[in-house]
């Protein structure tokens, strides 16, 4: 029998362990068919949430084609990651497995302008007859220092066509200082704050009558930590779609995470951190869209989940995430799967 008075560490921390299984849950993935299959030469990534109106599915994602040449090249029209010299695009199925891609949704930018390089990672957002779409952008030259921001385009349909404001929506936060001039990302007088360098990720809900944009922030001068990459999410709060954001005073609300998956439940939001950080691999939740709680800590989890936006949220915990799209990568090449939750335990 234990003596409690000679609890080892490990079990003097799980005394704080006392949830249920509620928010536990694994994933299952699947290969798509139609334009989703795996297709070599061509990227596509990082889908959105997934919609559904009518009876058609419409999910947005970063596309582009050619195989990436990294950094240092000397020649600055080589494209430095995959989702360098991207674009928004968007496809559709009717049954979620067989997907069409439709087309171009947001292109890049004229030279010169803030979107002129790379137009990627999108999330879609429909409130009240309108679609918004949030994207990160990078204006010309991409380098390791380039910072790197979010932008929206508004539509009256899905298909579009997309309106795109005239300025980003948020911007990294503007208090890190470079040490010298050399093209390092690691080099800095002063972090600044834990966004200072790129803002990515956006994913917008409503939320208590406002407009809530979590974002990723990327540092100037990052660091790695006993989690790994030091990368946190922050939220901009505004009273309309499009703006002007205010980024909360809480920020950053997590202190792990990667590409942002938030969705609604029982009056608070609920959030699956991967990749990086202490807290990677974790489903939190915060009654107040603030201050997130761990609620389960998973096996592992697809990469840059899209959830289908259900009209049923409530319904439970993990009805916000049942299935999606996510994306992953095969000999060099990233493609887009299908992702389902399932838990072992009865709901
Ligand atoms: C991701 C996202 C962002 C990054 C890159 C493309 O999956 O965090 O979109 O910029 O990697």
């Amino acid at each position: 029998m234990t003596d409690n008075t000679t609890l080892s560490a490990a079990s003097l921390r799980a005394l704080n362990y006392t949830l249920g299984p509620e928010w536990f849950c694994e994933f299952r993935e699947f290969d798509l068919g139609g334009d989703f299959a795996y297709q070599a030469g061509v990227i596509r990534r990082d889908p959105s949430a997934v919609l559904q109106s009518g009876d058609t599915y419409y999910v947005w994602y970063t596309r582009g084609t050619g195989e990436t040449t990294g950094f240092g090249t000397g020649d600055p029209a080589q494209k430095v990651f995959p989702w360098d010299l991207t674009e928004v695009w968007y496809a559709t199925s009717k049954d979620g497995w067989e997907w069409q891609e439709q087309g171009l949704a947001v292109g890049r930018g004229q030279p010169g302008s803030f979107d002129d390089r790379a137009v990627f990672t999108p999330e879609i957002f429909a409130h009240q007859g309108k679609y918004y779409l949030v994207y990160q952008v990078v204006k010309t030259p991409y380098v390791l220092r380039v910072k790197e921001s979010i932008a929206m385009a508004v539509a009256d349909f899905p298909q579009g066509p997309w309106q795109k404001l005239p300025a980003p929506l948020v911007e990294p936060a503007d208090n890190g200082v470079w040490l010298g001039e050399e093209d390092n990302r690691f080099a800095v007088l002063a972090k600044g704050d834990f966004d200072s360098h790129k803002v990515h990720d956006p994913c917008l809900i409503h939320y208590r009558g406002k407009f809530y944009l979590y974002y990723k922030g990327e540092q100037m001068g990052e660091e790695r930590t006993f989690g790994g990459r030091e990368i946190r999410w922050g939220v901009a709060v505004a009273d309309t779609p499009t703006g002007p954001y205010v980024k909360s005073p809480y920020n950053p609300v997590t202190n792990s995470g990667h590409e942002v998956c938030v969705w609604l439940y029982q009056g608070g939001v609920a959030a699956l951190l991967t990749t990086d950080g202490p807290e990677k691999n974790t489903i939190q939740y915060a009654p107040d869209g603030i201050n997130f709680e761990i609620v389960a800590v998973l096996k592992r989890t697809p990469e840059a989940l899209g959830p289908f936006r259900t009209s049923q949220p409530d319904a439970g915990p993990l009805e916000g995430i049942a299935w999606g799209l996510c994306h992953a990568f095969k000999d060099g090449w990233q493609y887009i799967r299908r992702f389902e939750t399932f838990q072992r335990h009865p709901r």
